[in-house]
């Protein structure tokens, strides 16, 4: 029996593309800041000329699946992480932006072969939202550690 696991210690083969949209940018600053600490303190260089890391910026949640799939399709990367917030107090088109973004996100990953993490908060207010991004917990870290995951995950299966 074959186990394939994904690991959090050597990952220094990893490239990784982060892909961020600026629509809550209070909310989506501090998811950022806190994947980029989790990566770096599993040893991922994000700061040298040589660094592991790019980051993308976007409009908002509904233009993160067209950009990610440009970084996952470049063959530059392993994984792709995927960081916004959607606010239902905000909008009244709150589904639409969500189910855009989550299944262009999940189709994305599917087409390219190259995981994609879906850091994208939906909240039905502010409050919560950053509750989620820093107040209590910051789930920037946990999309972090998704993608040291699942990048290593698919360098073990042999697909990166
Ligand atoms: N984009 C978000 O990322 N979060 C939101 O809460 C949001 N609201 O509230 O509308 C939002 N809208 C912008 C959308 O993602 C696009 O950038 C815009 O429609 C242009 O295509």
């Amino acid at each position: 029996m074959a186990t394939f696991e994904g690991c959090f210690t050597d990952v220094s083969s990893l490239q990784i593309a982060l892909v961020v949209a600026r629509f809550n940018d209070l909310v989506t600053t501090k998811l950022l800041s806190g994947c980029l600490d989790c990566l770096t303190r599993h040893g991922v260089d994000t700061t040298s000329s040589s660094s592991q890391l790019d980051v993308a910026w976007v409009p908002g949640s509904f233009e993160l699946p067209l950009v990610a799939q440009s970084l996952a399709a470049s063959g530059r990367y392993q994984v792709v992480v995927a960081l916004g917030a959607v606010i239902r107090g905000d909008t009244p088109h709150f589904d639409v932006v969500v189910a855009e973004a989550s299944k262009g996100i999940a189709a994305v990953a599917r087409e390219t072969g190259i995981p994609v993490i879906f850091g994208v908060l939906t909240t039905d207010t502010m409050q919560q939202a950053l509750e989620r991004a820093g107040i209590k917990n910051n789930l920037g870290w946990n999309y972090g550690l998704e993608a040291l995951e699942m990048g290593s995950l698919m360098r073990a299966l042999g697909r990166a």
